[in-house]
């Protein structure tokens, strides 16, 4: 499955992201801009209230042949057969993860861990490739999540954001470059978008400065510089547009 990273959307539901916006016709309005990947990131809906958002999402992105994945909830992203999940260090820990990552991309059953696939009525043995991706904020956590066989790493958190206020660290464009350069010889396979404080002024700037590694990002990952915009299909756009065009300052 050919996946495009360019522009990531994270989603948000809280009032201080989405005003008294829709969280649907937000992201409808953000996928008629051109987000390339969603992600539902829901940490107050109980799971039945996860599901029926990510299905009334799904009806939005599956259209338009962009991916949806559901922040921490293999269940809710099984339940609502969308194309993947992604994982948080914080969410379920790192021995969790080095554990429990190359069952999840398995497409054969382990004891006790169903692997994900786009579709719970899939054949697993055949049809497991769903998407996964891991949050990285350093270099070792970003080896382990290789190693285990994500998809993709989000690497942040780049900038400080008010978004996510209890972010471990800051790594700021040389963090993401030092992460970048060693995944250029230990996974060179690997996707990586970077997360935290991007927006349309600094993204060119973001992916030239880390581009000098070996290995460039494959997109920008953004929750507030869409879901707080005022006008979300045309802040899709303008992202979209100046991630595919190089900076003029190159
Ligand atoms: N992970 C690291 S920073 C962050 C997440 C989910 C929030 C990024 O939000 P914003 O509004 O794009 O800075
Ligand atoms: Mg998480």
């Amino acid at each position: 499955m050919h996946v495009d990273y360019s522009v990531y959307l994270v989603t948000d539901n809280t009032p201080a992201i989405l005003g008294d916006h829709d969280l649907v016709e937000v992201v409808r309005a953000a996928v008629e801009g051109g987000v390339t990947i969603v992600q539902l990131r829901d940490k107050t809906s109980d799971t039945a209230e996860q599901i029926r958002i990510a299905k009334a999402l799904h009806a939005v992105t599956k259209p338009a042949n962009v991916p949806l994945l559901i922040n921490d909830r293999v269940d809710v992203a099984l339940a609502a057969g969308v194309e993947g999940v992604h994982i948080g260090q914080d969410d379920i820990g790192k021995p969790t993860l080095q554990h429990h990552l190359p069952s999840l991309k398995s497409p054969k059953l382990e004891q006790g861990f169903e692997p994900m696939c786009c579709s719970p009525n899939l054949t697993r043995e055949s049809d497991c490739d769903a998407i996964i991706g891991v949050t990285a904020n350093s270099l070792e956590e970003a080896e382990i999540a290789a190693k285990g066989g994500a998809d993709y790493l989000g690497v942040g958190t780049v900038f400080a954001t008010l978004t996510k206020e209890n972010t471990k660290s800051i790594i700021g464009t040389s963090g993401v470059q030092h992460i970048l350069s060693s995944l250029a010889q230990s996974a060179p396979e690997i996707k990586t978008v970077c997360i935290g404080g991007i927006n349309a002024k600094n993204c060119q700037r973001v992916l030239h400065q880390t581009a000098a590694a070996e290995k460039s990002l494959d997109g920008v990952a953004v929750v507030s510089a869409i879901m707080a915009a005022k006008d979300p299909k045309k802040a899709a756009s303008d992202l979209r547009q100046l991630v595919a065009t190089p900076p003029p300052f190159a």
